[in-house]
């Protein structure tokens, strides 16, 4: 008898992968080998039925939405914009509130950004976050030239490419050591357990108690 084809599970490495560890733990599952050391981009689990595959945060959702992972997990602000494309697609079951942070509109210490507003003044806004932002300063009124960037957008405002920028904040300290202040805060973000819906149907006696595991584990 051959055995199932694996669970493979999407993860990024770094905070996403760190936080995800003791949600498996919860749900009986160890990870013995970490991306960081090993540089492995596939990478075992104490249970056979489970594997990790390690992509950029941005690409967890195309690896789910494609199949070539069943389930992942990505922050909403990846997910948001990943929908920009792709629209439908993706099952989101639980919100395993990790990875937390901030969507923010930063600016230069001593730079007026409510008068910037109040003037109607065309803001550049430097950001990667390009959806959210988009919608944001539409909700507003307010009219941006917008700039993508890819990272790094804290030197932006710096080196005179933008007015402001739009960026994720968790304790404010790479904003501060650029001397950049927030002035508004967008929207709160967090990961999000995703799952490919073709997986979902053909697979749900496996996938569903996972899933079960990492909604409750959450929960503690
Ligand atoms: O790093 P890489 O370019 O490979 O990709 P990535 O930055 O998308 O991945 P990663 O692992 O850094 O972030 C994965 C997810 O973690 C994001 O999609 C968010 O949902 C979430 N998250 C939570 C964060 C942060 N907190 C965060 N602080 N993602 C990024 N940051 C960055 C932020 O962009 C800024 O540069 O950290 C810096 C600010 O942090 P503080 O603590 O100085 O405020
Ligand atoms: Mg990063």
């Amino acid at each position: 008898m051959s055995s199932a084809r694996p669970l493979t599970l999407a993860l990024s490495k770094g905070r996403i992968f760190e936080e995800t560890l003791p949600l498996l733990q919860a749900a009986g599952v160890q990870v013995t080998e970490s991306p960081e050391s090993s540089r492995k981009l596939i990478l075992p689990t104490s249970d056979p039925g489970l594997r990790l595959i390690i992509v950029r945060a941005t690409d967890v959702p195309t690896y789910v939405q494609y199949g070539a992972a069943d389930l992942g997990i990505a922050g909403k602000d990846v997910l948001f914009e990943h929908a920009a494309q792709n629209p439908g697609g993706l099952y989101q079951p639980v919100d395993l509130d990790i990875a937390r942070c901030k969507l923010c509109v930063a600016v230069r210490e001593g730079f007026d950004y409510q008068a910037a507003v109040a003037q109607g003044s065309r803001l550049r806004v430097a950001t990667k976050y390009v959806r959210a932002t988009r919608e944001h300063f539409a909700r507003k009124g307010v009219y941006i030239d917008l700039i993508k960037l890819y990272g790094s957008m804290e030197l932006a405002p710096l080196v005179g490419l933008a007015d402001a920028i739009v960026d994720l904040v968790s304790t404010g300290g790479t904003l501060r050591a650029n001397h950049l202040v927030p002035v508004e805060d967008i929207v709160d973000i967090s990961s999000r357990l995703i799952v490919n819906q073709a997986s979902l149907k053909t697979r749900a006696d496996r996938l569903q108690p996972l899933i079960d595991a990492f909604a409750q584990a959450s929960a503690a």
